[in-house]
C-alpha cells in the first residue's frame, strides 16, 4: 500500500507540508486545486505549481481528491457535454504531471453531510457527527448555513458557497431525478471519460456517498456492494474504479467493509482506500472516532487484514480525524488525529505483514 495524506494547499490548510513530511513514513500528498470553479479546466500552469510546491517539500503528488463533477453532468442536461469535455482536458493535463488516480463523487448537490461539525466527545475532543433526526428536522438551507458558520472560516470541500447559493433552484432541477436516471447519467459520463483515462493511464476512483442513503429526497447510488458492483460494470475497465471509504460505507450497518474490500480488491477495482472509524449510537446516528478499533464500531484490524490479503498496492489514507489537543483546523482535517491514524494503520499493516510471511 502507498500511504498518503490529504492536503488542501498553502492558503487553505492549517497543516503544513513540513509537518506532513515528518509523519512516520512521509506519506504522499493527496491534493487538489480548490480555487478552480467546478466544471472548469484545471490548467497546466496551476497543476505544475502545486506539484512543484509539494515536491520542493520532499513529498510526492500522485492522487487528486477531488476533481468535482459539474451538477449538469449529474442532472444529465444538454450542457453536460461541454463540462465533460473540460473534464477530459483536466484528466489529460493531470496525467502530464504524473497523476495516477483521480478521486471524485457523484452525489447530487451535497458532498458529505453531517448534523454537527464539532460534536463533543467524552474525552474532551470533538468530531463530525450525524444524527438522523437532527438532519431531518432542519431545512437544507439552514443546514448549509450552519455548516458554513461552523467551519472555522474554511470553505469545506463540496460546500463551496457559490454552488450552494443556488440551492433552491438546484433542488427544483432534481425534482424528477431518481436512482435509475442518476445511474444513466453516471454511465454517460464514464463512457466518455474512461477511454481518455485508458489512453493516459489515470485511474478514476469514485467516492461513496456519505452517508450512504438518500437525503432530502435526493437519490444516492454509491451506497452498497450491489450498487458498486453495478457501477464498476457500467464501463467494464480497470480504469473505472473505487475509492473505498470505510467510514462512508460503514455508516450503513448492512455494509460489510472487509468483505467489500476482498470482493472489489480481487477485481482490481480499488484504487484508493480511505480508512477511518465511526461510532454508532443509533441506527443512523454516529460520530467519527479515533481510528483505533476499540474506539469505534468498525474493526480496523479486519479491514487492514482484508487489504493485506488481496495484496493491496494502491493508495490509502487515513480519512477524517477528531479535533484533539486544542488544535484549530478544518473540521475533520486536523493534523494530530490523522497522523495518529497513519501510525496506527501502519502498525496494523506491519504486524499483519510479518505474521503472514
Ligand atoms: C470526504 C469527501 O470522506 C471524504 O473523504 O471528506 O469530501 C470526499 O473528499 C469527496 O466526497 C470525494 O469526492
Ligand atoms: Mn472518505
Amino acid at each position: 500500500m502507498k500511504m498518503t495524506f490529504r492536503w488542501y494547499g498553502e492558503n487553505n490548510d492549517t497543516v503544513t507540508l513540513k509537518q506532513i513530511r515528518q509523519i512516520p513514513g512521509s506519506p504522499g500528498v493527496v491534493g487538489a486545486l480548490f480555487d478552480v470553479p467546478v466544471g472548469e479546466v484545471w490548467e497546466k500552469d496551476d497543476i505544475a505549481k502545486l506539484k512543484k510546491t509539494v515536491e520542493d517539500a520532499g513529498l510526492t503528488l500522485e492522487v487528486i481528491e477531488s476533481v468535482n463533477v459539474h451538477e449538469d453532468i449529474k442532472l444529465g442536461v444538454s450542457s453536460r457535454d461541454k463540462y465533460i469535455e473540460n473534464y477530459k482536458t483536466t484528466i489529460r493535463n493531470l496525467a502530464e504531471f504524473g497523476i495516477k488516480v483521480i478521486c471524485y463523487n457523484f452525489m447530487p448537490i451535497f458532498d458529505w453531510l453531517r448534523s454537527d461539525l464539532a460534536y463533543p466527545l467524552a474525552d474532551g475532543s470533538n468530531a463530525l457527527c450525524y444524527i438522523d433526526e437532527k438532519v431531518k428536522a432542519v431545512d437544507p438551507i439552514d443546514l448549509v448555513k450552519n455548516i458554513g458558520d461552523n467551519s472555522n472560516g474554511f470553505s469545506l470541500p463540496g460546500w463551496e458557497p457559490e454552488r450552494l447559493a443556488e440551492l433552491t433552484s438546484l433542488f427544483e432541477q432534481y425534482r424528477e431525478m431518481d436512482e435509475e436516471k442518476l445511474f444513466a447519467n453516471l454511465k454517460y459520463f464514464l463512457e466518455q471519460i474512461i477511454p481518455v483515462c485508458e489512453e493516459c493511464d489515470v485511474k478514476m476512483a469514485i467516492h461513496p456517498d456519505d452517508p450512504p442513503w438518500s437525503i432530502y429526497g435526493l437519490p444516492r447510488i454509491v451506497t452498497c456492494k450491489e450498487n458498486l458492483d453495478r457501477l464498476v460494470h457500467l464501463v467494464d475497465s480497470p480504469y473505472n474504479g473505487l475509492t473505498l471509504c470505510s467510514g462512508s460505507l460503514g455508516a450503513n450497518k448492512n455494509n460489510n467493509i472487509p468483505e467489500m474490500v476482498r470482493y472489489f480488491g480481487k477485481m482490481g477495482r480499488i484504487h484508493f482506500a480511505h480508512v477511518r472509524n465511526i461510532k454508532f449510537f443509533g441506527d443512523r446516528d454516529f460520530h467519527e472516532s479515533a481510528h483505533l478499533s476499540s474506539d469505534g464500531s468498525l474493526d480496523l484490524y479486519e479491514i487492514m487484514k482484508a487489504y493485506h490479503d488481496i495484496g493491496f498496492d494502491g493508495y490509502i489514507r487515513p480519512d477524517h480525524g477528531r479535533i484533539i489537543w486544542d488544535e484549530v483546523a478544518r473540521p475533520g482535517y486536523g493534523l494530530y488525529d490523522r497522523a495518529l491514524g497513519i501510525a496506527y494503520l501502519q502498525g496494523l499493516w506491519e504486524a499483519i505483514d510479518k505474521e503472514n510471511r
